[in-house]
């Protein structure tokens, strides 16, 4: 099965993407932890990426698309993927869905998590506190849901033409917003 979360800031992309990659037995790919480890590691792609991100702004479409394509060429993602944080602009899902006809890997699902942004707010700064992660800070915050507005939400709109949309209600406990999720792409096989 191959993926796309969608969602702003705090929906529970990341979140609901690992417990699908234990059920559905698929990678869990997430671009917003592979460049956390390029900065990690301190590679030359890490230092570039570093600032981007702790502004909450978006990384350049080159290198995202670049560590995609490598992600891609291992042979863990032969059955499928879960891809959570991309794309996250129009260009970014252009280049996305160019790749996968190359690859003869169409999309199966994109499924959108719905989430008001007073509770999106309230679930970063718990994380805040949890984490310390530098794109947590509250401008930061604000610069990436001025992002998502205004970039990545059209993206949703490329996903509903091409007929691959399921929009779920990502309010809720982790259980109920991930029963709805596997309800939606997989009904002959639900959980608990
Ligand atoms: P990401 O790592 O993708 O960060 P995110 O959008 O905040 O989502 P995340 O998955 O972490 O949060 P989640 O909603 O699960 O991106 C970080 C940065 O990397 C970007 O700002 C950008 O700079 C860069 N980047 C990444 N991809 C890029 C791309 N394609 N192009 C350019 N730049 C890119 O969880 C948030 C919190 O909510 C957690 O604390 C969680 O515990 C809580 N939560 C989740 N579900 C909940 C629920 N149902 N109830 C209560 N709390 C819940």
């Amino acid at each position: 099965m191959r993926l796309v979360l969608l969602g702003a800031p705090g929906s529970g992309k990341g979140t609901q993407a690992a417990r699908l990659e234990t059920h559905l037995q698929v990678p869990h790919i997430s671009t917003g932890d592979l460049l956390r480890a390029e900065v990690a590691a301190g590679s030359r792609l890490g230092l570039e990426a570093k600032e981007v991100m702790a502004r909450g702004e978006l990384v350049s479409d080159a290198i995202l698309l670049g560590m995609l394509e490598d992600r891609f060429s291992r042979p863990d993602t032969a059955k499928g993927f879960i891809l959570d944080g991309y794309p996250r602009n129009l260009a970014q899902a252009d280049a996305l869905d160019a790749l996968m006809h190359r690859l003869g890997q169409p999309m199966d699902y994109a499924v959108q998590l719905e989430v008001p942004q007073e509770l999106l707010v309230e679930r970063i700064a718990g994380r805040a506190k949890a984490e310390g992660r530098a794109d947590d800070a509250p401008e930061a915050v604000r610069t990436r849901l001025q992002v998502y507005d205004s970039q990545t939400a059209p993206v949703i709109e490329f996903y509903r033409q091409h007929g691959q949309l399921t929009v779920i209600d990502g309010v809720g406990s982790l259980d109920e917003v991930f029963n709805r999720i596997i309800e939606a792409i997989a009904p002959s096989n639900p959980v608990g």
